[in-house]
């Protein structure tokens, strides 16, 4: 038998922006992708909507996605089993699995968007539960854990506790983060490792994290599925194209497929050193000039990260690039964050810090600090700054003003 494998659609993400559409086309040419594979079952692995409480545009756009469904025709029985308890499915179609994620997670009591799917018969949900799928003699079980909040999903999934089905292709289906898929820089947890997984299935697949990957792992085999859409802009999704997979569960070889007409991401970590606004433009212009070099079907998204170090006096602040982003806005999609060093900030601090162990007053302190930043100046070169305050306090500002004049003055020569 032939499993397709999809995830993570997003539908509704970008509301408000001109990539509202993406999710939705994306999904549509996934499950078309699929569906032309002529597969035996469809496996969706959560996130299917960006919402909680997707909106009447959102819903409006998904039953047109899931829509081809209903033009198909399938001749398997599904039995769900939960909680020991077994119910029988009616499915004229190819048949659709889904779990729901952490994008659609409800509190108890609540329905969630991927239940009220299934109340519109567009697929069979699965939360702690197993969906015995048939056909001829051939038996897949699927199980399926939808998705909880990380700190607990180790205890949900042991607490669960999936057993294979004999005489039946086992597939696991699982919605959370992995330990040893988080990057480092990553600031989501997790609670479940590699080692956590239950063992005895013919394949486990989880969604949630939006890059594909297969690994062989001491549970067997463990895929990612990847989402259909870059939601994060993260380096591992630029790196590889959104694919759609197949399992044949008589090779148990797994196949990408990738999605048609999807839109590119570049990704850029750009450190600099000392720079200013102008050098900072200056080189974004570069990168964005060669990458629009190429031509797209769709804009391309280019994200940015800015680190090192900036120029003398300049802060994160100073440096915007609100403008930018709007000169380049017709040909690609940027979205530049900035971390730059605050080197200054911390010796400034320090500074002052030390100076309080010292028990110094704040004229002497301000004195001091001013003393200093002028130095570095040629400006301060050139006239005392105890002259110049004791003019000030005196009252003779002209005489002050004229030190201050005849010190730029210096500075010209
Ligand atoms: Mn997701």
């Amino acid at each position: 038998m032939k499993i397709a494998l999809l995830s993570d659609f997003h539908l509704g993400f970008g509301k408000g922006t001109e990539r509202f559409e993406e999710s939705f086309e994306n999904a549509k040419s996934a499950l078309e992708l699929a569906i032309s594979q002529k597969p035996d079952c469809i496996l969706l692995l959560g996130d299917i909507f960006d919402s909680e409480i997707p909106d009447q545009e959102t819903w409006h756009n998904a039953f047109k996605v899931f829509l081809p469904i209903k033009q198909t025709k399938g001749s398997c029985s599904i039995k769900r089993v939960k909680d020991g308890k077994q119910e029988k499915i009616p499915c004229i179609h190819i048949p659709v699995i889904a779990i729901h994620g952490t994008h659609e997670y409800r509190g108890k009591n609540y329905r969630n968007a991927v239940e009220v799917l299934e109340s519109a018969d567009f697929l069979v949900h699965l939360h702690a539960a197993t969906a015995v799928v048939e056909r001829g003699g051939e038996k897949i079980a699927v199980h399926g854990l939808s998705g909880v909040p990380e700190k607990h999903a180790l205890a949900v999934l042991k607490l669960w506790n999936p057993k294979p089905v004999q005489g039946a292709v086992n597939v696991l289906l699982l919605h959370q983060s992995i330990k040893e898929f988080l990057p480092f820089d990553d600031e989501m947890i997790a609670s479940i490792s590699l080692a956590d997984l239950p063992k005895g299935f013919d394949l486990i697949a989880n969604g949630h994290l939006h890059w594909n990957d297969l690994q062989e792992t001491g549970a067997g085999k463990f895929l990612l599925t990847g989402s259909t859409i870059i939601t994060q802009m993260k380096k591992l999704e630029a790196e590889k194209p959104k694919c759609i997979e197949l399992f044949d569960t008589e090779t148990k070889k797994i196949c990408f497929l990738e999605l048609p007409g999807q839109r590119k991401m570049f990704y850029n970590k750009i450190k600099f050193e000392k720079a200013n606004q102008d050098a900072i433009e200056k080189e974004l212009s570069k990168r964005i000039e060669l990458i629009l070099a190429n031509t797209f079907e769709k804009k391309p998204l280019v994200r940015f990260k800015l680190a090192g170090s900036l120029a003398k006096g300049i802060s994160n602040s100073d440096v915007s690039l609100a403008e930018f982003e709007k000169k380049f806005s017709e040909k690609a999609i940027l979205s530049i964050s900035k971390n730059f060093d605050s080197e200054s900030f911390k010796t400034r601090l320090a500074e002052l810090r030390s100076a309080q162990q010292e028990k110094k007053s704040l004229s002497e302190m301000s004195l001091e600090l001013l003393e200093k930043h002028l130095d570095e100046t040629e400006f301060g070169k050139n006239f005392s700054i105890h002259d110049l305050l004791e003019l000030f306090e005196s009252g003779e500002n002209d005489k002050a003003l004229e030190l201050i004049l005849l010190a730029s003055q210096k500075r010209k020569i």
